[in-house]
């Protein structure tokens, strides 16, 4: 691929200027390369400036107003969950609860849906691939059920193993809970193919679109999917906000998970009526300020457009692929670029993925090293560890050049060992 001859998709430098963070120095003076976005983006001034301006201007508590500012904050926090609601194409704005983030809105399902719903013997059916956020809630829920969590394989290649769904969807199976892109392997699951399965086996279905919500369209109409789950931080919003979507009859017949104030219809001394949605779900103060961040996120997603940011990022992986790949000592991990999304996970012969990551960090290139919180995953790979880099439309394929070269200097480091 000759990227300088290639019409890119979008023209990353003309949204860097607006991100303070990717223009200071770091290290000796040496420009920040990110390239850790899976774990988490950096966000524009005009989310920088909405927060400030919210904190300066507008900030009160929400649902509680009696006063004109508080009016103002409820007014924000509100639009952002409308901002939210029309993002995902949902049916109501009711459908969308603000959690703290992707883990939280997975643990209200396993908590509120899981306990109400899930007896002995029930299954419920995961993927090989899952982030440790979409397991351990389920293995919660087994040890306060006894149902039973069963597992679709990945191929060789880090795909999902469609041919198992006929026999590993039974009548016993009441949720399925997967993840929409791994944020390891990069692979993008069919999840409306998967839905249309679990529906047809008479399962609903979970899909964990923290990876997939920030880069590509997300339609949960479309998916047909029964919860999604996603954080705000990885899609330039603040950290301490995500959404858990719910179709609104599922959250309705569904017990509140955390008990306090807002989520109350009314209290007596010795019971409660909880709220309708999505209140409900949102006991105690909510996230105000990062709410209304991750609306100003979604306005700025929505002008750099997110079929753009995921055929730019289709473009960064496949030149990262033919880049990196040129190094006979590095190993990618999962499909093939077409296939997934834009995170790179590989090895390196002869050197540890947390030396790699520190030798890169020599260079102002910041990745990610360890099991991503996958750890299965990893175990499934005969690995322990990988070393990722992970894209977003603000990357250049300029940087990866520099990714390429700072490995081959991380070579000639371990040889002269
Ligand atoms: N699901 C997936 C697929 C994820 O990648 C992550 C975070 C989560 C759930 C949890 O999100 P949180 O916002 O609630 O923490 N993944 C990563 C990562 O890959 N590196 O750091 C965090």
């Amino acid at each position: 691929m000759n990227i300088s001859t290639i019409r890119l998709p979008l023209e990353p430098n003309s949204w860097r200027a607006d991100f303070p963070i990717l223009s200071r120095p770091v290290r000796d003076g040496q420009p920040l390369v990110y390239l850790d976005n899976a774990a988490t983006t950096q966000r524009p001034r005009q989310v920088i400036q909405a927060i400030v301006d919210t904190y300066e201007n507008h900030y009160a508590n929400v649902h509680r107003g009696i006063h004109w500012l508080s009016d103002q904050s409820t007014d924000l926090f509100e639009d952002a969950r409308q901002k939210i609601s029309k993002f995902i194409n949902a049916n109501s704005e009711q459908e969308v609860i603000f959690t703290t983030g992707t883990t939280m809105a997975i643990n209200l399902v396993a908590r509120s849906w899981g306990d109400a719903n899930i007896r002995t013997g029930d299954e419920i059916l995961l993927t090989e691939m899952e982030h440790h956020a979409n397991l351990v809630p389920w293995h919660q829920l087994q040890e306060r059920t006894d149902c039973r969590l069963r597992h679709i394989p990945i191929t060789d290649d880090g795909q999902l193993n469609l041919a198992t769904l006929d026999t590993l969807l039974t009548d016993r199976t009441r949720l399925v809970s997967i993840t929409h892109v791994s944020n390891v392997l990069g692979t993008i699951n069919p999840v409306a193919e998967i839905v249309a399965r679990a529906h047809a086996a008479g399962a609903i279905v979970l899909v964990d679109a923290a990876q997939s919500a920030p880069h590509s369209p997300l339609d949960v109409q479309q998916l047909d999917a029964d919860f999604v789950a996603f954080s705000g931080h990885k899609m330039m919003g603040p950290s301490g906000v995500g959404v858990l979507y719910g179709k609104q009859s599922l959250l309705e017949a569904m017990p509140p998970f955390l008990g306090g104030g807002n989520m109350i219809r009314r209290v007596k001394l010795d019971r409660f009526e909880p709220a309708d949605l999505p209140a409900k779900f949102e006991a105690g103060t909510p996230p105000i300020v990062p709410a209304i961040g991750l609306g100003a996120a979604i306005d700025y997603l929505l002008q750099v457009g997110l079929q753009k940011i995921h055929d730019y990022e289709q473009v960064l992986t496949q030149y990262a692929h033919e880049t990196l790949g040129r190094i006979p000592e590095f190993h990618s991990l999962g499909p093939a670029p077409e296939r997934k999304a834009g995170i790179v996970s590989f090895t390196m012969d002869g050197i540890h993925p947390h030396d790699v990551a520190q030798l890169l960090d020599r260079h102002g290139i910041a990745v990610r090293a360890g099991h991503h919180c996958a750890m299965p995953l990893h175990k499934k790979l005969g690995i322990t560890a990988s070393s990722r880099a992970s894209f977003y439309f603000y990357n250049t394929p300029a940087e990866i050049d520099q990714l390429a070269a700072a490995l081959e200097d991380a070579l000639r480091v371990f040889r002269r060992r």
